[in-house]
């Protein structure tokens, strides 16, 4: 049984065990490192007597020691469970205590408010990790021998954690098996036609399945040689175009590289594959992207609970506005409320079946139900239309949610801090259209009678308590909310009224 995604990823990587994780200096960290690296951490896990299953949260920065570290949770039975750096000590409160990790892994800097937070029944073991990969961890697991041993596993053991902001309440912490990320890497890896010698620039955050497991399960699965960038940077990654075939990015990453001259048809020669997700491409960033480079992007989609879902077709219309056709094993179907089959070219929400389909949400398995039909669709929230032939386009979300730059915000988790503030009686958060991340999230403020609100102070007050994504970045100070006659807030009259706010302004 062969069931541990490690496996399936070492197997093909080590067939190019000198190349692996690039800098943009040409410094690279190999296959061969990453393998015996990610043994040397299985062996400090297996010391501290952990066992399958057991959570190591991760609150770091993008570096090959990052990857290690996830690879040695995989290769060991450990569930991953990494969190965004932007997220704050309040918010990293509720993530400790939910998943009761065994292993914490922070930046130094962080160290000290992170321990202090972690309370409960077990103390986890605290290690730390900075942005050149350094730090107690690599210290610790370097003095030791490496453990070579892959775990045996059954395909629905847990491979990491990730959560997802909850539309009511709490973020959910979805569990994801061996099994559902291999499936989707493989079909991927295939559907996209990799071959020997394409080479990925990989400038995404890797704390979220886009950048995590997309793409570099593939590139792995691949044995490619990944160009591995800290962050999104337009110039860095125009720079490195010429030595890459493929990429992928949120909308913002194309938005931005069309804002800079040097992204020609020459910078893109060597390019075979531009891929965009996580949040919808605006057909004028694909006419322009094609113009500029002669590339379509190819447009797909997915969700963390699910990893990729759809995609356009690699040879075959790769048309805008739509995210194609769903992946080899993956059912879809549209459906009303109540889980009823619609028929084409209805609009509905998108329910799913198949082997990417997550296990549920971590600890909370009325959340799961709520989700899945009887029959083991998973309710997606997403509004789509399917057409005859198959093609998926998204048209709206049943959820209430603002996707800034390929990040989620829950308006209600932003809404229950700005009601708190002293001073106000009530708000909604909503997404108004931004030029640079798509959507801009913005909040309308109703001050108390005898009280007088400013934006800015608003702003100031989320900032100890919220990742900077999820802030607005307009507060608007209104007498009273629109609603209708059921007393439910007009979200919509509000999105239509302030469409341009940030037409005129890059915020
Ligand atoms: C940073 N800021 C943001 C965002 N990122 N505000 C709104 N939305 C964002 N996405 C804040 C910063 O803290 C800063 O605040 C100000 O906005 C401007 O920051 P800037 O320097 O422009 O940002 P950046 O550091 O360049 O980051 C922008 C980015 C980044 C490159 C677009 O957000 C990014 O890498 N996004 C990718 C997200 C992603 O991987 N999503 C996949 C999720 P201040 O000025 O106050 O300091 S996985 C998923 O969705 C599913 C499964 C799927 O289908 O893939
Ligand atoms: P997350 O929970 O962060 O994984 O975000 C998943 C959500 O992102 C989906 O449910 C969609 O609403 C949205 N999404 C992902 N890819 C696309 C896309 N290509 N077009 C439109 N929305 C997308």
């Amino acid at each position: 049984m062969r069931n541990n995604l490690y496996h399936f990823l070492q197997e093909r990587f080590l067939s190019a065990a000198d190349l692996g994780l690039e800098n943009a200096g040409g410094r690279c960290v190999t296959y061969a490192d990453l393998d015996a690296g990610s043994a040397r951490i299985a062996r400090l896990f297996r010391e501290l007597s952990l066992s399958p299953g057991d959570r190591v949260l991760a609150q770091v920065e993008k570096s090959p020691q990052t990857v290690m570290l996830y690879l040695a949770c995989l290769r060991s039975g450990m569930a991953y469970v990494p969190l965004n750096t932007a997220y704050t000590a309040n918010e990293l409160e509720y993530f400790l205590s939910d998943s009761e990790p065994s292993v914490v892994v922070c930046s130094p800097t962080a160290l000290p408010r992170i321990e202090a937070h972690a309370a409960g029944p077990r103390v986890p073991s605290f290690f730390t990790l900075d942005e050149q990969g350094r730090g107690s961890l690599i210290d610790s697991a370097d003095t030791l021998p490496p453990l070579d041993e892959v775990l045996e596993l059954n395909a629905d053991d847990l491979a990491a954690i990730l959560y997802t902001s909850g539309t009511t309440g709490r973020s959910k912490g979805a569990m994801l098996s061996h099994e559902n990320l291999s499936s989707n890497a493989i079909a991927l890896h295939r559907i996209w036609g990799w071959t020997p010698g394409d080479v990925l620039i990989h400038a995404l955050p890797i704390f979220h399945v886009h950048g995590l497991f997309v793409a570099l399960h593939t590139a792995m699965l691949n044995a490619s040689r990944i160009l591995f960038l800290p962050r999104f940077d337009a110039d860095g990654v125009i720079e490195l175009l010429p030595r890459a075939t493929v990429m992928m990015g949120v909308p913002t990453f194309y938005s931005r590289l069309l804002e800079r001259p040097g992204l020609t048809r020459d910078a893109c020669r060597n390019m075979r594959l531009f891929i965009s997700g996580s949040a919808p491409l605006l057909l004028e960033t694909f006419e322009t992207f094609e113009a500029s480079t002669g590339h379509r992007i190819l447009e797909r989609y997915g969700m963390t609970e699910a990893g990729m879902i759809t995609s356009n077709p690699l040879d075959g219309d790769r048309l805008p506005e739509s995210v194609g056709y769903p992946l080899p094993g993956v059912e879809v179907r549209v459906a009303d409320e109540q889980g009823r089959r619609l028929p084409n070219g209805d609009v509905g929400v998108l329910e799913i079946k198949g082997p990417n389909v997550f296990r549920g949400y971590w600890r909370a398995p009325e959340k799961t139900k709520a989700e899945f039909r009887d029959d083991g669709f998973f309710i997606t929230g997403d509004l789509v239309t399917k057409n005859a032939d198959g093609r998926i386009r998204i048209v709206g979300r049943a959820k209430d949610l603002i996707i800034t730059g390929g990040y989620n915000v829950y308006p209600k988790e932003v809404e229950g801090y700005i009601d708190a503030l002293e001073g106000v009686a009530e708000s909604a958060v909503v997404g108004i259209p931004h030029p640079d991340f798509g959507e801009g999230v913005v909040g309308f403020v109703v001050p108390r009678s005898e009280a007088s609100v400013s934006g800015d102070a608003v702003i100031q007050s989320l900032s100890d308590s919220l990742a900077k994504f999820k802030i607005p970045k307009q507060i608007v100070v209104m007498d009273k909310l629109p609603r209708n006659a059921m007393g439910k807030v007009q979200k919509n009259q509000l999105r239509e009224q302030y469409r341009d706010l940030f037409q005129t302004s890059r915020a």
